[in-house]
């Protein structure tokens, strides 16, 4: 059986990652972690909930012992915009955390599985089809601890035997809980303010295009690859995983067909635009494709028709 630890549960993958593992291992099974923010009626009501600092690493080990953890999805991390105005902090939290889980995880016989990111790209990465195994010079904070964190990972395995796997997530777009302080934010936003005022303002420029996935998706990759057997896997930290690359025109003339009136503008962030401008366009995720089976449902279409129906009775506004 499995006993599941899930860290950076209240975030916006974690939220819905700790519910659906939970409906698959036994609510008992799976313990879901959070630090600063409140967590969701339905995560606290659901399972077994605690609070944890991964800057800690006695917090993390007491909570991996009581519990018998022997898998661990590690999702507490600073996000790309965020971390650039926070350097040190992200750097504590999205290295020194992750040390500690892979400490942690050597001396409990833990599974891991830590999400990487298209931010652990730089501007000298090929942008179109972006390969694989590829140059991963990124010049944010959050890009410099993704690169470092896939490294670590690997090294886990190869010299302590930690089974560490993971991928690198794209933009995620959701309609429960929001991102917390991303690049890729805007195609969250966007859906909300289509609906509630019919229109929206960019903060990044036409023309961005980026790689996007739809939550379910996502939870798909995230479970797929650590039920993945093994002896197929030839990379591990981390898989180029996509299901979508669009720019803000693409996904605003979506809403359009939903919502004829919907308008758009821009009002473009420096920040987020440069650090947009250094990530791949579309990556190749045949590396996942073919050593995993990884094979996402949702398109910009679909995902557009599936978002505005969730909000819409979210929200309670008829569209
Ligand atoms: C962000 O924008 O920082 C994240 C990511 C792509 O890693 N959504």
């Amino acid at each position: 059986m499995k006993n599941i630890l899930v860290t950076g549960a209240c975030g916006q993958i974690g939220s819905e990652l700790s519910l659906v593992l939970r409906k698959r291992y036994g609510s008992d099974n799976v313990i879901a972690a959070g630090h600063i923010t409140k967590p969701s009626d339905d995560l606290y009501n659901s399972g077994p909930f605690v609070f944890l600092d991964c800057t800690k690493i006695e917090t993390i080990s007491d909570v991996v012992s009581k519990y018998k953890i022997d898998s661990i999805y590690h999702l507490a991390a600073l996000l790309s915009a965020v971390a650039e105005s926070k350097p040190q902090q992200a750097w504590d939290v999205n290295m020194n955390g992750l040390y500690n889980i892979l400490e942690v995880s050597r001396e409990y016989k833990c599974a891991v599985f830590v999400p990487s990111s298209i931010g652990a790209f730089g501007t000298n990465t090929p942008q179109d089809n972006t390969p694989q195994d590829t140059i991963q010079r990124p010049n944010t904070m959050y890009g410099v601890t993704k690169v470092a964190g896939e490294l670590l990972c690997d090294y886990y395995f190869k010299r302590f035997d930690v089974d560490t796997r993971g991928v690198r997530f794209p933009g995620i777009i959701s309609n429960v809980t929001l991102p917390g302080g991303g690049t890729t934010d805007y195609a969250v936003e966007i859906y909300y303010e289509a609906i509630k005022q019919r229109k929206y303002t960019c903060f990044l420029k036409s023309g961005t295009f980026l790689d996007m996935m739809y939550m379910p998706d996502t939870i798909k990759a995230a479970i797929d690859i650590m039920e993945a057997n093994p002896d197929v896997l030839i990379h591990r930290n981390a898989f180029n995983v996509s299901a979508m690359s669009f720019a803000p025109e693409d996904i605003a003339a979506e809403i359009k067909k939903h919502i004829p009136d919907f308008v758009m503008d821009y009002n473009i962030d420096p920040v987020r635009q440069a650090i947009a401008e250094s990530w791949p366009n579309k990556m190749d995720d045949s590396s996942a494709m073919i050593e995993w089976g990884w094979k996402p449902e949702y398109d910009l279409s679909s995902m557009t028709k599936d978002m505005l129906e969730k909000l819409c009775n979210k929200l309670q506004i008829n569209i």
